[in-house]
């Protein structure tokens, strides 16, 4: 008498918490399914996610309120972050061995942080701007805005190769955003869209996408800013996570069997806006309590403001 209302629920949660795309895509996209639902910070504009050794790390964006963190998954509290002076705004991040590699949007430059004392090692410069960040198992591999995705040489943060992501129809996908390198493809966020796309790192192809619309209730969210983004994956345990800028949750998801679904027009890119906008800075208590570790991670004075 237990164990059928149990698989009942077990059931009408899976129904309740699939979903298939609804919108036109182009391409074969897959259904989700919701597995746990973790607190997220709603004040982290979430720009980069990652999950190393079982911690979240996350870049967040916008003048002045930017930083590096270190997060636990269950509570979502910060266990210890590195705010970036208030010129730079934070963009995607990723590991590469012991090192933490964050990217700004319009200042061309590259940090790379001592993972485990989150002190700034040493900057980069790239060009044009700088959005997502992921890697392989030898390069880094960083997006733009754009439908190319770059290669860079971790070590010189050169540019070894570019491709050009198009769909199955051959349009190109604009507005690739944060990043995530999951089982030999590049999982990316489509900026002001609830669309994941896998991309093939040799093509630069779409192989598939993956709707997120209702993931999370719209009415839980503020301002037009707060739009999914962030891809983590924990390579050990095989758990895909994502979040949104400014959401309050982060979810563990496992994505289904590819369906095909109704082919309809290429990616509806929009025409170019603005990408954030300013907000007040929250005067929050956890913002107060981890001050005090902020100010352990002094800014190298060849990249602070005093340089400029
Ligand atoms: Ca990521």
């Amino acid at each position: 008498m237990f164990r059928r209302p149990f698989f009942l629920a077990l059931f009408l949660y899976a129904v309740v918490t699939s979903t298939t795309a609804k919108a036109p895509v182009s391409g074969p996209a897959a259904a989700y399914q919701i597995v746990h639902v973790y607190p997220h910070d709603s004040q982290a504009f979430t720009q980069g996610l990652i999950y190393v050794d079982g911690h979240l790390y996350e870049s967040t964006g916008l003048n002045g309120r930017s930083s590096v963190r270190m997060e636990d998954l269950a509570s979502g509290r910060v266990l210890q972050h590195y705010d970036l002076p208030a010129e730079y705004f934070g963009e995607g991040l990723t590991a590469w061995g012991s090192n933490l590699i964050q990217l700004t949007w319009k200042s061309h430059k590259g940090l790379v942080y001592d993972r485990f004392s989150f002190s700034v090692l040493r900057t980069f410069q790239y060009e044009g701007e700088g959005w997502g960040l992921t890697h392989d198992d030898r390069q880094l591999i960083m997006s733009d805005g754009t439908s190319h995705l770059r290669f860079l040489d971790p070590k010189s943060f050169r540019v070894t190769r570019r491709i050009h992501v198009t769909d199955e129809a051959g349009h190109p996908v604009e507005n690739l955003n944060e990043l995530e390198y999951i089982r030999g493809e590049i999982y990316a966020n489509v900026w002001e869209t609830d669309k994941i796309v896998r991309i093939s790192p040799r093509t630069g192809r779409v192989l598939g996408w993956i709707d997120l619309s209702g993931i999370i209730d719209k009415s839980e969210l503020e301002g037009s800013d707060a739009v999914l983004n962030g891809i983590a994956y924990d390579s050990t345990g095989a758990r895909l996570f994502v979040t949104g800028k400014l959401w309050p949750k982060l979810f563990e998801i496992k994505v289904g069997a590819i369906a095909r679904l109704v082919r309809g027009t290429s990616w509806p890119v929009g025409s170019p806006q603005p990408r954030w906008s300013p907000l007040p800075r929250a005067d929050r208590p956890q913002d107060r309590v981890h001050s005090a570790t902020s100010a352990r991670h002094r800014w190298p004075r060849a990249i602070g403001p005093q340089a400029r």
